[in-house]
């Protein structure tokens, strides 16, 4: 398990279950109930480094896509208008793509 040591797979598969239908991600409910809303600044950023597979340093489009898979490869892709919206409450700067700061910000949001 990738996030071996952050997260428990009870609370990933509880946070995946949550997303199980098209359209119903919220990434409010997915960070609570993985756990990962409670986690430090330095595990966020661990996970976001998982999250960032073209290792970028940035999460794109492509990269939130694959969000739930990335916790689960039995999980689904994220829809387009899914994929909107998420990357446009965590592009505090408008550019498109989420950055660590970014990212441990909409954590906690
Ligand atoms: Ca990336």
């Amino acid at each position: 398990m990738v996030f071996a040591g952050i997260l428990s797979d009870a609370d990933i598969s509880a946070a995946i279950k949550s997303a199980e239908d098209k359209e119903s991600f919220n990434y409010k409910t997915f960070f609570a109930k993985s756990g990962l809303r409670s986690k430090s600044k330095a595990e966020v950023k661990k996970v976001f480094e998982i999250l960032d597979q073209d290792k970028s340093g940035f999460i794109e489009e492509d990269d939130v896509k694959m969000f739930l898979k990335n916790f689960s490869a039995g999980a689904r892709e994220l829809t387009d208008s899914e994929t909107k919206k998420f990357l446009s409450a965590g592009d505090s700067d408008g550019d498109g793509k989420i950055g660590v700061d970014d990212f441990q910000a909409l954590v906690k949001a």
